[in-house]
């Protein structure tokens, strides 16, 4: 929908046609069969979108079993072989929806019975234990916001036709439920020479990674639930490791078995993968945090603007600690402006921000970049693979620019 009055904020380009309309009545009968009151919902939709009824003039729907999206909106993810991507420019807030979580698996989602699982905790521990998933949830529970971020999360394009969900939507965040690891760690009595843990999945990857064992006595959960329900399939159900700030691939899904030890494991998944060229010649290993970044998710590539008043909209993250600020650029990066972040912002947690600009029609590029309470500055990419000996590969979190074309198309610009 495009609007003419340039005192206000323009909507972006997704136009509502009738045929769009039908599409989303069509979408409904699909997903709304699963509803008692799909059906009336469906009717009432069709009836509506004909003009033919006036919603203030026929009962709307009753009560369902399961709340539905509407069908006018359909946000999808973008699946691969090996993962699919959140939306983020088609999102608001700070809380990921649970079905669209990116996901990121190595051998696929396993079917794994509740009733079947167990969690095994052994090694370096005075007393290697057996939980079942009643055990878990019988301990204190603890409840935390924080992203999700696999370290692979960059993609450019050099025609700048890419979204911000194929840019960086390998992230998501998420209300995350479970038991602290430490609580764990005091029940089966942890030696104090464990310096490290090994995480197994019970996935057909039997994926495995090794953690410092200070991030089990520090913020490690073993979770359970996510946005208020247990966990989905596709992040681990019923039980993962969760890994506050940490790379993705730390945070093992399907988790079933943890060994505790005084060396790490030297496992595929840190030694051929997930290790990173950082220049002259040397590999980091074990690379676990995640640095901070930021992206303007509007205006962002397919949107389409027109001059006056435009509210940048973006989210940044810091696997470090509390985005402190967000600057924005409207300039190509000559100067920089503070955004307002949406309270509150949470430790190791994507934060919204917003800046008020009015965009008087000359092509430019706007950017922004994030700063956390460590001090660090997320960098551009000529900084990172300057940084890299020219490297690219995991941990990429450069500065995002979109230029904004005459006619308004915003485009994606490397920096
Ligand atoms: N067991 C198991 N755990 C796993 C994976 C996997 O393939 N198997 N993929 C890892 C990777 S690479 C990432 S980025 C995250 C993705 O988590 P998500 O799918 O919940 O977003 O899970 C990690 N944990
Ligand atoms: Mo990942």
């Amino acid at each position: 929908m495009q609007q003419s009055n340039d005192r206000k904020p323009v909507v972006s380009s997704a136009k509502i046609s009738r045929r769009n309309l039908l599409a989303g009545a069509a979408a409904a009968s699909i997903v709304l069969v699963q509803t008692a009151s799909g059906k009336a919902f469906q009717a009432a939709l069709t009836a509506s979108e004909l003009g033919s009824e006036d919603p203030t003039k026929v009962p709307g729907v009753p009560p369902g079993t399961l709340g539905t999206r509407s069908p006018f909106e359909k946000p999808t993810k973008t699946p691969s072989d090996t993962s699919s991507r959140t939306p983020l420019q088609d999102l608001h807030g700070m809380i990921t929806p649970s079905d669209l979580h990116y996901e990121r698996h190595h051998g696929g989602v396993p079917a794994i019975d509740p009733a079947k699982y167990e969690l095994v905790i052994h090694g370096m521990v005075e007393k290697p234990m057996v939980f079942t998933l009643a055990d878990l949830k019988r301990f204190p529970s603890v409840s935390r916001i924080a992203f999700l971020e696999c370290s692979g999360n960059y993609r450019g394009s050099s025609d700048g036709k890419i979204r911000p969900q194929e840019i960086c939507g390998l992230t998501s965040q998420s209300e995350w439920t479970g038991v602290a690891l430490s609580t764990l760690f005091r029940e089966v009595g942890v030696s104090p020479k464990a310096t490290w843990f090994l995480a197994e999945g019970g996935d057909a990857a039997v994926m495995t990674r090794s953690v410092p064992a200070h991030k089990g006595w520090d913020d490690a959960i073993i979770a359970y639930a996510q946005n208020g329900e247990a966990i989905r399939p596709e992040q681990g159900y019923p039980v993962r490791l969760f890994l506050p700030g940490w790379e993705g691939n730390a945070n093992v899904k399907w988790l079933r078995r943890i060994e505790l030890a005084d060396a790490p494991f030297m496992t595929r998944e840190e030694t051929s993968k997930y290790t990173e060229a950082v220049g002259g010649g040397k590999i980091r290993q074990f690379s676990f945090t995640m640095d901070a970044r930021s992206i303007i998710t509007y205006p962002a590539y397919p949107a389409k603007v027109e001059k006056g008043w435009i509210e940048i909209r973006g989210i940044a993250w810091s696997g470090r600690g509390k985005v402190t600020r967000v600057e924005v650029s409207t300039d190509a990066g000559k100067t920089w402006q503070h955004a307002a972040l949406q309270q509150p912002v949470l430790d190791k947690a994507i934060t919204t921000f917003r800046y008020l600009w009015n965009w008087d029609g000359t092509p430019t590029e706007i950017m922004s970049r994030t700063v956390d309470e460590t001090g660090y500055v997320q960098p551009f990419l000529k900084q990172l693979l300057a940084a890299r000996g020219g490297n690219m590969g995991y941990h990429f979190n450069p500065v995002t620019a979109w230029y904004l074309q005459r006619d308004g198309l915003v485009l994606f610009r490397g920096t």
